[in-house]
């Protein structure tokens, strides 16, 4: 019996550098369903895929724990290096000197970055190396069964009834302190928001710091915990509307003019910010502290970008790095010649 021809399945839709959206999946996730952290995995994999980012350029940092594991799930092509409890940034900051040419995206926990990695995450944000550091805040040890962390905010309880007395690291405020030029905080489940911060990261060559509320929903999704889903949808306060357009898209957004701030990204991209309140102003780093702390006084959880300025030199910059990467300089260019090295020590003697 003669059978019907069938269509051949439509080609997939591929992005700048003709890539499909498959280019940029990982591997399955073995986080537990419903875990904010898979959610985050997903709005990365959509932002790097309509930023056409080619994923052998970019290189997947991060330290241990349930948020660390996680970068095994979105873009498989890419550099990966699971490091040491606490120590992406080192590790990170080495990388990034070594091939100034990628893009480093680090992916930390509460746990990771305000208890013991808390060290290393300010001399980061001091040196505003290029790199998008996101911390996934569940407010919790997830992988060690739910200890509270430093970011858990007082009077929120464990599963066991055990209430938090100890006030939170507010990692945004302190990344503004330091010196990071791009920080915002956003929540795994409000996808539009996240969706355009992550892509203005990627246009933007200092160090992004987001600070992600994803909740634990095993060990911290319950009544009296401050990162749960519930309490983030009654208590999340969007600063302002977020909308981004990159450099190679023509610019069709048309916001009223006086409630919109635009910020021009490193790459010529142009990041909207349309504002919900008056005179909120991102490049103002005293008025951005003091938002902080005002929204954690009326306890609600201030979303948005907070800080951002894209004029201050970055790390690779400062330190007058040759524009070819250290990694790939012959070795006649990095090793002193025996000239050099004879002068070098006359000078000392
Ligand atoms: C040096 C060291 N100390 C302690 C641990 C145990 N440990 C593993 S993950 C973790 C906390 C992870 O919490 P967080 O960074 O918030 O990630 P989450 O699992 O919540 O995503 C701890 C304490 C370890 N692996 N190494
Ligand atoms: S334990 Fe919590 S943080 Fe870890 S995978 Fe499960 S839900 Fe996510
Ligand atoms: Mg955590």
């Amino acid at each position: 019996m003669a059978t019907t021809p069938t269509a051949p399945p439509p080609a997939p839709k591929t992005n700048r550098i003709g890539l499909a959206v498959l280019d940029y999946k990982g591997g399955k996730t073995t986080l537990c369903a419903g875990c904010g952290h898979n959610a985050i995995s997903e709005r990365i994999i959509d932002a790097m895929y309509e930023m056409g980012v080619q994923p052998e350029t970019v290189v997947k940092m991060s330290g241990i724990g349930c948020s660390s594991k996680s970068p095994a799930y979105f873009m498989s092509r890419s550099h990966s290096f699971n490091s040491v409890h606490g120590r992406m940034p080192s590790v990170t900051t080495g990388a990034v000197l070594a091939n100034r040419n990628l893009l480093a995206l680090g992916v930390s926990g509460d746990g990771d970055s305000a208890s013991i990695g808390i060290g290393q995450f300010v001399h980061l944000m001091r040196r505003n190396l290029p790199m998008i550091y996101i911390i996934e805040d569940n407010g919790v040890y997830g992988l060690t069964k739910g200890q509270f962390s430093a970011t858990a905010d007082v009077g929120s309880t464990l599963k066991t009834g055990v209430i938090n007395d100890l006030p939170p690291i507010d990692t945004c405020a302190l990344a503004i302190e330091l010196g990071a030029t791009f920080v915002g905080r956003s929540f795994s489940g409000d996808k539009r928001q996240l969706h355009a911060m992550l892509k203005a990261a990627i246009a933007h060559k200092g160090t992004v710091m987001l600070d992600v509320v994803s909740p634990c929903v095993t060990f911290n999704d319950h009544e009296g915990s401050t990162k749960s889903y519930k309490y983030m949808k009654d208590h999340e306060e969007p600063l302002q509307e977020i909308n981004f357009v990159p450099h190679f898209e023509e610019i069709d957004v048309d916001y009223d003019p006086g409630t919109t701030l635009e910020v021009t990204m490193h790459d010529g991209s142009k990041l909207r910010l349309h504002k919900l309140e008056a005179n909120y102003d991102p490049t103002n780093r005293v008025e951005s502290i003091r938002r902080l702390y005002e929204a954690h006084e009326k306890g609600e959880v201030l979303t948005g970008v907070f800080y951002i300025n894209p004029e201050k030199p970055n790390f690779v910059n400062l330190l007058n790095m040759t524009e070819q990467p250290l990694a790939t300089l012959p070795e006649s260019m990095i090793r002193p010649s025996p000239a050099a090295l004879e002068q070098c020590m006359e000078e000392l003697r």
